[in-house]
């Protein structure tokens, strides 16, 4: 039978209704608030699917799943559930069969009643996580080798080449606690698109209702949107050493914040603040809409709340991290498989988004804050189009009819016609040559340049396992070739290499899909 778009989402409802729990219905309310958008969406769109589809969020199961969820009513990562209920509106409204289980299944023994997991496997797709990666492995034994390409694995921060294969981890010095399962690198769906090598799921923001907008033009001034600020926070650690900052924004705005406090616990934020409590996350975004300023501490590290606050009209001011944070320098993205550099904290936002919306400054600079903060006059609401409920299913039915991760041919998508080559200078990931160019490094085209004619000049050409490849390097004019094609990497930079990239166009604000492949 032939798959339609769906009209409803009770199906949903039902198979996310049988696991229950704080971060279900978490997941649930965000689902049942949004189902409106994603239906008109869904009624926009044309094409549909129907895989059959296992949502298996690993964080959400078993011990690791008990500490997530005593976190999520007392200012834990919400991150996190916001893309699984984003990730299975989507693909229910697309038409997919979902089965959905944070039920720590994998102990049964194979077979018996309500093990998901069947022989032969039922499922086109398995999306989890690293945590679900690993029970896979430990319930399916020698089976899992077989079952990989099946797998999407969720990964906020994102997995770059170099720390995918065990053996290449540990002889080139690569440390890390989640990489090494060997997977192709765009199995692994990140939260925001930091590296190509990966690809980008996202999740949906909110949009601000005109309607709304309109209606408040019509109010007298003081019930517009102004002279307010929420900060970004939720836990009190999250404002050690920044009392400062907040002091300076204080003097013009009025503050408010969203801080879990425990019973019997008294505050230690500055008395000039407004605390409403953790808030639901329909009130927390009712709170952005009457504010004109979202205010970043520095944590958490690139979430979905300043995409929100911008959504929704408000500015997002955040701090500049001279030097950068990084795997090296820092306890949260330590043993992360990614060498990227943090510059603030949410490069997407500083990035992609920018001025008038994005504000990135020395937080430590009084007048810098200052000025940053009288130069925030009126500013429109925004939303990047990836970031909508059109965008993510155009991006997500993509990846699920053009990704196939099983076959043993070359990637055949994107087309070759989309690929730019771009020869890089010394010490330049393809990440940075392609957006020099307006462009984005494409990993599934890597093997178009993969040979000695893609190279204008060799004196020698030679096939190596090594994550910088292809590249030049200009002593002695040689050529390196990748012989692993697991090990095509837009991330990797040295010194002493030209990388040769695969650079390709994307559509306005979709930045994952090609003008002509969609
Ligand atoms: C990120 O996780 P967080 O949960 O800390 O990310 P946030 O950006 O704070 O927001 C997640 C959602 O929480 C909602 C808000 C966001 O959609 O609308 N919310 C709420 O319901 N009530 C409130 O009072 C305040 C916010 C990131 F996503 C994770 O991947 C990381 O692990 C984590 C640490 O860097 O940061």
């Amino acid at each position: 039978h032939s798959a339609e778009i769906r009209t409803s989402l009770s199906q949903l409802y039902e198979v996310i209704g049988n696991n229950s729990g704080a971060a279900i219905n978490f997941i649930l309310s965000r689902v049942q608030r949004m189902s409106e958008r994603w239906i008109q969406a869904g009624l926009r769109m044309r094409q549909r699917g129907n895989k059959t589809v296992l949502l298996y969020p690993g964080a959400l199961t078993g011990s690791v799943g008990q500490r997530f969820e005593a976190m999520v009513e007392r200012g834990g990562p919400l991150g996190e559930l916001v893309q699984w209920a984003d990730l299975s509106a989507c693909l229910t409204i697309l038409g997919h069969n979902i089965t959905f289980t944070t039920s720590h299944f994998l102990g049964a023994a194979p077979g018996r009643g309500s093990c998901p997991i069947q022989r032969p496997l039922t499922f086109d797709l398995i999306y989890t996580d690293y945590h679900g990666l690993a029970h896979f492995q430990g319930a399916m034994g020698l089976a899992f080798q077989h079952y990989q390409c099946h797998f999407r694995i969720l990964d906020s921060f994102g997995t770059e080449p170099a720390f995918n294969l065990g053996s290449y981890t540990h002889s080139h010095g690569y440390k890390t606690l989640w990489g090494r399962w060997g997977l192709q690198p765009l199995q692994y769906m990140t939260m925001f698109p930091h590296t190509p090598d990966n690809s980008f799921l996202g999740f949906v923001s909110v949009e601000a209702v005109r309607t709304e907008v309109k209606k408040e033009e019509l109010e007298p001034k003081t019930h517009k949107k102004h002279r307010i600020a929420v900060v970004y926070g939720k836990q009190d650690y999250m404002w050690q050493g920044k009392s400062e900052f907040v002091e300076v924004i204080s003097e013009q705005l009025e503050t408010h914040a969203t801080v879990y406090q425990p019973p019997g616990h008294t505050s230690s934020l500055p008395s000039f603040v407004k605390n409403h409590g953790l808030l639901t996350q329909e009130h927390f975004l009712r709170l952005l809409r009457r504010a004109k300023v979202f205010v970043g501490l520095g944590f958490p590290y690139e979430g979905p709340a300043p995409i929100e606050a911008i959504a929704l009209g408000c500015v997002f001011l955040q701090p500049r991290f001279d030097p950068p944070h990084s795997s090296n320098n820092n306890d949260f993205y330590k043993g992360k498989p990614t060498t990227r550099q943090i510059s603030s904290q949410h490069p997407y936002a500083e990035e992609f988004i920018g001025k008038p919306h994005v504000w990135t400054v020395d937080i430590t600079n009084r007048t810098d804050v200052q000025e940053a903060v009288k130069a925030i006059l009126h500013t429109e609401p925004f939303t990047p189009r990836e970031f909508t409920c059109d965008g993510m299913l155009e991006r997500v039915h993509a990846y699920i009819s053009h990704q196939d991760f099983c076959s043993k041919s070359v990637p055949t998508w994107p087309p070759e016609n989309a690929l730019r080559v771009h020869l890089g200078p010394l010490g330049q990931s393809c990440v940075s040559v392609c957006q020099h160019s307006a462009l984005v490094c494409e990993p599934a085209l890597f093997h178009h340049l993969n040979s000695p004619s893609a190279f204008t000049s060799c004196s020698s050409v030679g096939l190596e396992v090594n994550h910088l490849f292809p590249a030049y390097s200009p002593w002695g004019r040689h050529c390196g070739l990748q012989q692993e094609p697991r090990l095509f990497s837009c991330a990797g930079s040295d010194p002493s290499h030209r990388r040769l990239c695969p650079c390709r166009a994307y559509l306005p604000g979709q930045v994952a899909l090609c003008p002509n492949c969609v």
